[in-house]
């Protein structure tokens, strides 16, 4: 038998695992050691290894032929093929008319190579990554207050010894449970539409309107200050901006905010009471708070909550936001992002283009600037007048995307889409070429995890069939377009070792760590610094702003935010607010989790929570299918009867497929600064399906 430390190919919390292999099964089990799960793991980790021999797996790569059909097809062809049509879309029409979407799954490896090979080997600006779809809304926000922006700027065991926790807008219970092992102890307060198995676990829930934490947070910092809870001393000697940010939050008295949120005062009145009179406190955001069309300043609309109180730098107390994916943090590191290059350094300033550029061996001139964001890139394709082609690694947004619709229609509608995956995702369905990549056990790497520690992914396994890595693919298609072969290594190794040298300097600086410092088991959190030649190294930074904050003055920055609607809010037509997330049993847009027997069974279709008053008013019947509608489209879905819910509120989870997509109905209102689309509010209609219309939801 032989096993190996690594860790959960899901989510953020990148649960430590030993993998086995022994007589033909790979077997996973927690590793206790490991302190982020201390032996946990949810169901997702548990059953990972059935994706790894799963029956649809992709071990060949695929060729649209001329009936329209995929077909295998020998690596060479393919290969051949990609870069053939790639030449000539990009010399008929430019280099911006090749776009490349990334993911926060990918390792750093990976996320690093992606970014270097669209501004290099394609020399495109039109890249971007599922992460603005993710993470944005926290990173501007944490980016602007703190002038850094890493999830949780404190390790997760930290928590464990607070005394309250504030979780805006976040259901660890079901999208990370070994985190709930830190909860238990801490007094929470859960802001949530939905009753959540977290929200249980609460000793206060707040339920305002989808679409209402700005006007709440805003509420909750003018009761702190008129309750004389504000911790004066600290504003004075760590923060700017106070006054301009309370004379928003003085005209957000209690009882106004009531009327917004539909939270009662007496409830926000005991939030603060908790909040303030704790010694040790945090307050957290999740993707409710962040996924609208205001996400940016609501979640600086809770930073300043936590600023007022004095948490931010303080050793016990913070704010973080938990990040999602499994590489959620590194994936936003290392330049898949739009107007990032790595080490966190943006496209736009002279001097990272230069430092990035020296590492590339390319003239800094030759850098593209920054392209689209990630919805926007995705509207504007093929007849919606951006890119003609499409390369697409480790995201699957024909499910994922709002207006879902609309967006595999512009899929379809490109002259060229190619897939990376190592399942035939819907995305990877609509595409001209699909390559077979390998998966976490099959591969060495590094991914970041949600409290910015920087972890070794270790392969067991040899790929299936003819199953490449995706830097080998990068590799292959870079070569064929007259690249050095030296400058796209395929060893993650050697990548990571580019990459330290990308990043030195950077606000996200990884020169400090190596592969061996990793595999000795080292804790290293960036920034990790290379120490001077004969200093001892630098042992990374578990806990960021102790000292000061990253703006040049030290000083965190209150934001002057105002409380605004959503972009939709229910009428006549579209009387009802729905809102979308997570289950426990599925991962995103659902492309692996469906395809493990156990988790499908768990939770095999798409249901619409409703609360029972409003579902009677509407002649729905628990169990039977509705049909749920936006300006945007319908969407099927099993009616569950939820008495916790709010009555004016529906909730969808968006992990299914086909007529069961919860994207077919929502919002693709943007965030200003963030660019993050409003996944967490629209106007919707409810009202029963046929039987025979609702055979065609199940995924
Ligand atoms: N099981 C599972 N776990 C996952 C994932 C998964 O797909 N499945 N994905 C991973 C990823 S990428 C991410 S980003 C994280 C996300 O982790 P979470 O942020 O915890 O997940 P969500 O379910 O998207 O949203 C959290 C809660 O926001 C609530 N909500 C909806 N609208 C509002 C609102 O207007 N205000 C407030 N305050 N709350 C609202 C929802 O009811 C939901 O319970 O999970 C990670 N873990
Ligand atoms: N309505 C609604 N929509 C949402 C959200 C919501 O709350 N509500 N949440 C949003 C959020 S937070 C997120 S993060 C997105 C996620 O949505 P997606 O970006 O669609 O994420 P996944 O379903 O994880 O898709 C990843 C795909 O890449 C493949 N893959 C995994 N690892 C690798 C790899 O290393 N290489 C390659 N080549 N392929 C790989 C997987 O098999 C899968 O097909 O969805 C967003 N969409
Ligand atoms: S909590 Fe996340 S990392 Fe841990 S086992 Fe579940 S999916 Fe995997
Ligand atoms: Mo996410």
């Amino acid at each position: 038998m032989s096993e190996t430390a690594t860790h959960c190919p899901y989510c953020a919390l990148q649960c430590g695992t030993r993998l086995s292999h022994d007589a033909g099964r790979t077997a996973v089990r927690p590793d206790a050691a490991f302190p982020v799960n201390q032996g946990g793991l949810c169901q997702k980790g548990w059953t990972a290894p059935a994706l790894l021999d799963t029956p649809g797996r992709l071990t060949r790569p695929l060729v649209r032929g001329a009936d329209g059909r995929l077909a295998p097809a020998g690596w060479d062809e393919a290969l051949d093929l990609v870069a053939g049509r790639l030449e000539r879309i990009r010399a008929e029409h430019g280099a911006d008319a090749v776009g490349v979407f990334g993911g926060g799954g990918l390792t750093n490896e990976k996320a690093y190579q992606l970014g270097k090979f669209a501004r290099v080997a394609l020399g495109t600006s039109q890249i971007d990554y599922n992460g603005r779809f993710c993470m944005s809304s926290a990173a501007a926000a944490g980016s602007a207050a703190f002038g850094l922006d890493r999830g949780l700027p404190f390790p997760v065991t930290d928590l464990a010894a607070a005394d309250a926790v504030l979780l805006a807008g976040a259901n660890p219970a079901e999208t990370m449970p070994p985190l709930m092992r830190h909860l238990a102890g801490p007094r929470l307060i859960v802001i949530d539409p939905r009753r959540t198995p977290t929200a249980e676990a609460a000793a206060l829930h707040l339920q305002p309107t989808p679409g209402t934490d700005l006007a709440l947070a805003l509420g909750l910092l003018h009761l702190a200050v008129t309750e004389g809870r504000a911790d004066r001393d600290y504003l004075d000697k760590r923060t700017t901006g106070f006054d301009a940010a309370w004379r928003r939050a003085a005209a957000w008295w209690p009882e106004r905010v009531e009327r917004v949120t539909g939270v009662p005062v007496a409830e926000m009145r005991e939030a603060v009471d908790l909040l303030a009179g704790a010694a040790r406190a945090y307050v957290l955001t999740g993707r409710g708070a962040e996924q609208h069309s205001k996400g940016t300043d609501t979640v600086a609309a809770f930073i300043n909550l936590a600023l007022t109180l004095g948490l931010p730098g303080r050793e016990g107390s913070g704010y973080g936001c938990l990040t999602g994916q499994g590489n959620g943090q590194g994936g936003r590191e290392h330049g898949q992002k739009a107007d990032q290059l790595p080490g966190y350094r943006m496209l736009a300033d002279p001097a990272a283009r230069a430092h990035v550029a020296s590492v590339w061996g390319v003239d800094p001139d030759a850098l593209p600037g920054p392209g689209r964001s990630a919805y926007e890139l995705l509207d504007s394709l093929g007849s919606g007048g951006g890119p003609r082609a499409l390369l697409v690694f480790g995201s699957n947004p024909a499910v994922s995307a709002p207006r879902a619709a609309s967006i595999a229609d512009r899929l379809a509608s490109l002259d060229l889409l190619v897939v990376a995956d190592f399942v035939p995702s819907e995305t990877a369905e609509l595409a001209d070429v699909v390559l077979p990549v390998t998966q976490w056990a099959e591969e060495e790497g590094t991914m970041t995890n949600l409290e910015g520690r920087v972890l070794r992914r270790r392969r067991l396994l040899p790929p299936p069939g003819e199953a490449r890595s995706d830097l080998d693919v990068l590799h292959g298609i870079a070569v064929r377009l007259g690249q050095d072969p030296a400058r796209f290594p395929t060893e993650p190794r050697t990548v990571f070792e580019e990459l330290r040298r990308a990043s030195a300097g950077g606000r996200a600086d990884y020169s400090g760590i190596s592969w061996e410092r990793l595999d000795a088991g080292e804790a290293l959190h960036w920034p990790c610094p290379e120490a001077p030649a004969g200093a001892a190294p630098h042992p990374g930074t578990p806990r960021l702003f102790l000292d000061a904050f990253a703006h040049p003055d030290g000083l965190a920055r209150f934001a002057e935010v105002e409380h605004r609607d959503a972009a939709e809010t229910p009428d006549a037509a579209y009387p009802l607010y729905a809102t979308t997330g997570r289950v426990l049993a599925h991962y995103q847009s659902g492309a692996q989790t469906r395809r493990v027997p156990e988790l499908a069974a768990a939770a095999p279709g798409s249901f619409v929570e409703i609360h029972p008053d409003t579902a009677a008013r509407l002649g729905l019947r628990d169990g039977r299918p509705a049909r749920v509608s936006s300006t945007r489209g319908s969407t099927l879905a099993t009616v569950r009867l939820v008495p916790s819910l709010r009555t004016d509120t529906v909730f969808l989870p968006f992990h299914f497929a086909g007529a069961g997509r919860a994207n077919l109905i929502t919002s693709a209102a943007l965030d200003p600064r963030s660019r993050m689309p409003e996944f967490k509010v629209c106007a919707v209609r409810v009202e029963p399906a046929e039987a025979a219309e609702a055979a065609g939801a199940r995924p």
